[in-house]
């Protein structure tokens, strides 16, 4: 069968996943989101559902500090004898912890917090011990992978910190992982930076601290050397075993929005690689350790993969799919299965910090339909594609002592423009905003009691990653600023998966 990849499309970066024998978790990192760290489930590694988010309360997930950006880094998901970890790094507050949990529909343990600096901490149950590795700089001063044995429940640390390996030489090295497979120790790490450069590495020893011995061929995964190739960033990566005994990767990377066009706009994502042993014991990953967009495997029944995704208040989750900007304001928002009625509370979607009335799911391809009513009452409130809070498109409606008028907005760094400007009728009793989104545009219109008004188009490369920096990728936004009461209705985002 052939699937296609990414798996998992839109800003679901720094994939980590487990099995508990039965179905596969998956984790990806959240940055300032709230709730923090999505949480998939599958059970062919091809169809993933998310489930929830892993950290649900401000107690686990203190996200005050946390700008654009900051907050949840890479998490790692393990399972062991019937519990759930999770490890993670909340970079604006606090640094290394974890919570469990048994039940995995469930809620997650406080957090457990680790007196262990760096980031991209990880967790190896085995030898009836449980390792943690992370990285920082050794004993010498080198970047290297860092390793200790802890009681996960506790935080404990049972040994000291030790460097292990400084991996193959490139910079940033990130996102280790130690797995014990037969009777040897595997370590895999990233490096290059999440970027154009980005790389899977792995070394190998029979001790669980070295010395490692680099894979001769690493990187064992890059896609740097392919030019003209949509998918690029290949790097910080997850190994699996299915029931079948097959290996399987699961690693970040992102798709450009043209073959020659070097931004992305959806953030880093999750794909899947099927690993190979050989009779060496070393592993090779994909073809020639790059990675495509179409997959040809025979380990894997036939599975259908949707052409379009429908996503509508209906069928999606607020704290599941739907997040807020850091802690938010619950009183704010009040959703039905129709509808969600959002009261501003004082803060904007220009604001660095703080929690502004603002509710966002991920553009997850680049080609998609949104449409959203609403009615509003006050400055303003409307529709955003959000980067971040110096990068976003909005189309709004704005209310002043003259009436009603909808608006587009372009935020581009120091730039900001209102580019259309339309009166509304102190009569209409509709406003739907349309967005048509294919990989370098972005179409905005207007209908207002049914008649459809262009609002123009606007450049999707100036929302990228390249331009904004940053982790995460463009979401679609609903906001009431200061003042403003809206409730929005009907939306619905239509995804055509690209291929
Ligand atoms: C993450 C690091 C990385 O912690 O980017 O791609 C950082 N790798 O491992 C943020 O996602």
């Amino acid at each position: 069968m052939k699937y296609r990849n990414p798996v998992i499309p839109g800003f679901f970066p720094d994939p980590s996943i487990c099995t508990d024998g039965k179905k596969f978790y998956l984790v990806t990192s959240t940055f300032q989101y709230f709730p923090g760290v999505a949480l998939f489930e599958s059970e062919n590694l091809i169809e993933w559902k998310q489930i929830g988010n892993v950290l649900t309360r401000k107690e686990q997930l203190p996200l005050d500090n946390a700008t654009h950006s900051a907050g949840i880094f890479a998490p790692v998901i393990r399972y062991n004898e019937g519990r759930f970890y999770m490890i993670t790094t909340n970079v604006s507050d606090g640094g290394n912890f974890l919570v469990y949990t048994d039940d995995i529909y469930g809620e997650w343990s406080d957090p457990v917090w680790l007196n262990v600096g760096g980031i991209d901490p990880s967790l190896c149950f085995a030898d009836g011990k449980c390792y943690f590795t992370g990285n920082g700089h050794d004993e010498e001063g080198y970047q290297s992978v860092l390793q200790c044995e802890i009681v996960p429940e506790t935080g404990e640390m049972l040994t000291p910190l030790k460097g292990v390996w400084r991996g193959n030489g490139g910079r940033y090295l990130e996102g280790p992982h130690l797995y014990k497979i037969g009777d040897e120790y595997y370590l895999m790490a990233a490096e290059g930076g999440t970027e154009y450069g980005h790389m899977t590495i792995y070394a190998r020893s029979k001790k669980p601290y070295g010395p490692f011995e680099g894979y001769p061929k690493n990187p064992v995964l890059t896609n740097r050397n392919l030019g003209g190739y949509l998918i690029q960033g290949c790097g910080h990566a997850d190994l699996v075993q299915d029931k079948n005994g097959n290996w399987w990767m699961v690693h970040l990377a992102f798709r450009q929005t043209g073959r020659w066009m070097m931004h992305h706009i959806t953030g880093r994502e999750t794909y899947l690689m099927p690993v190979n042993f050989d009779e060496n014991g070393w592993f090779t990953v994909g073809e020639n350790g790059t990675t495509a967009l179409e997959v040809e495997t025979d380990r894997l029944p036939d599975i259908k993969q949707p052409d379009e995704v429908v996503r509508t208040f209906a069928n999606t989750t607020p704290g599941v799919e739907w997040v807020y900007q850091r802690n938010p304001h619950p009183e704010c928002y009040e959703w039905s299965d129709r509808s969600v009625r959002i009261t501003g509370n004082g803060g904007s979607i220009n604001d660095a910090l703080g929690s502004s009335s603002f509710t966002a799911i991920r553009q997850e391809q680049m080609d998609e339909d949104v449409t959203c009513r609403l009615s509003a009452n006050g400055p303003e409130a409307g529709v955003t594609l959000y980067m971040d809070e110096e990068h976003h498109y909005d189309v709004a409606l704005c209310e002043d002592e003259n009436g009603k008028y909808v608006i587009k907005r372009l935020c581009i760094g120091d730039v900001k423009h209102v580019a259309e400007r339309i009166a509304v009728p102190a009569d209409a009793k509709d406003i739907m905003f349309k967005i048509h989104m294919e990989p370098m545009l972005y179409h905005f219109s207007v209908l207002i009691d049914q008649k459809e008004t262009d609002l123009g188009s606007a450049q999707t490369r100036y929302l990228s990653t390249e331009v904004a920096s940053g982790f995460t990728g463009v979401m679609i936004g609903l906001y009431a600023e200061k003042d403003t009461q809206a409730t929005f209705y009907d939306f619905e985002a239509i995804r055509k998966e690209n291929l």
